[in-house]
């Protein structure tokens, strides 16, 4: 039988050298999304071991539109850390990646612990700041298909993430304009209610499912809300911004 460590593994490996595998699921049709929770751990657990930061969590399938994109109807968390961070407007090479997407999102800095059920209001008095974010995702599995304990167990997708200008937590951004353009093409639109009606309620929500898992939202974590619009495929030579309305913009560039 396998092992969920063994599993871990080949996530870890297929990230590592990106390269696609097959579904889990396609040999363990019954892995349990509990069990993939367990097997992401492990496989962030191999990353932190070869000196890679655990820098905060990204929330996943938070909106209609990502949900619809992939078929899987569940919020997702993973586990982000110093690695996936690209600097704001810097330089990705596809070749790293094994089929990037891209997704325009908002992301929090926390500045107190945070974790289990909390409020809205809870929530926000534990944000330090709050800005426009690109996330870049990307599927270990091939033709990015994949059931819910698949997504979960490959740290639901998580690969990058970009920062822009961090703004104070007062600025409203419940219901804000977001355009991500790719070459100065609008690409897609959508608003940031489009996560979870509020993008305060992914971080409630997450401050929920990583208590489930014995953790909590640290001082100094980035919290990614989740795509606001259903994410682009990357390709080489794209230059893609995201713009969310009175909280910035963010700029990625694919090389060539
Ligand atoms: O950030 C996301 O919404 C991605 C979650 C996993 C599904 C996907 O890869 O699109
Ligand atoms: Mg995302």
């Amino acid at each position: 039988m396998t092992s969920l460590a063994e599993l871990a593994e080949r996530v870890d490996a297929a990230a590592r050298d990106a390269k696609a595998i097959a579904q889990l699921t396609t040999d363990i049709p019954d892995l349990s999304v509990d069990d993939a929770y367990a097997v992401q751990a492990m496989s962030i657990r191999r990353r932190i071991d070869r000196g890679e930061r655990r820098i905060g969590v990204k929330m996943g399938l938070t909106s209609r539109a990502k949900m619809i994109q992939v078929g899987v109807d569940e919020v997702v968390w993973g586990r982000l850390t110093d690695a996936m961070l690209v600097e704001e407007g810097g330089m990705i090479d596809i070749a790293r990646y094994v089929h990037p997407r891209v997704e325009p999102e908002v992301a929090f800095l926390m500045k107190a612990p945070l974790a289990g059920t909390v409020t809205a209001v809870e929530a926000m008095a534990a944000v330090e700041a709050v800005a426009p974010a690109i996330e870049i995702i990307d599927s270990r599995y091939e033709n990015f298909k994949f059931a819910l304990a698949d997504v979960v167990a490959d740290n639901s997708s998580s690969s990058g993430l970009v920062i822009g200008s961090w703004n104070a937590p007062s600025v409203d951004f419940g219901n804000l304009g977001v355009v991500l353009y790719v070459n100065g093409r609008p690409a897609q639109i959508g608003s940031t209610a489009a996560i979870l009606g509020n993008p305060v309620r992914s971080l409630v929500a997450a401050a929920r499912m990583v208590a489930q898992w014995g953790e909590r939202l640290n001082p100094g974590d980035i919290v990614m809300a989740g795509g606001v619009t259903a994410a682009h495929a990357l390709k080489p030579g794209e230059v893609v911004r995201a713009d969310v309305e009175r909280l910035g913009s963010v700029t990625l560039t694919v090389k060539r």
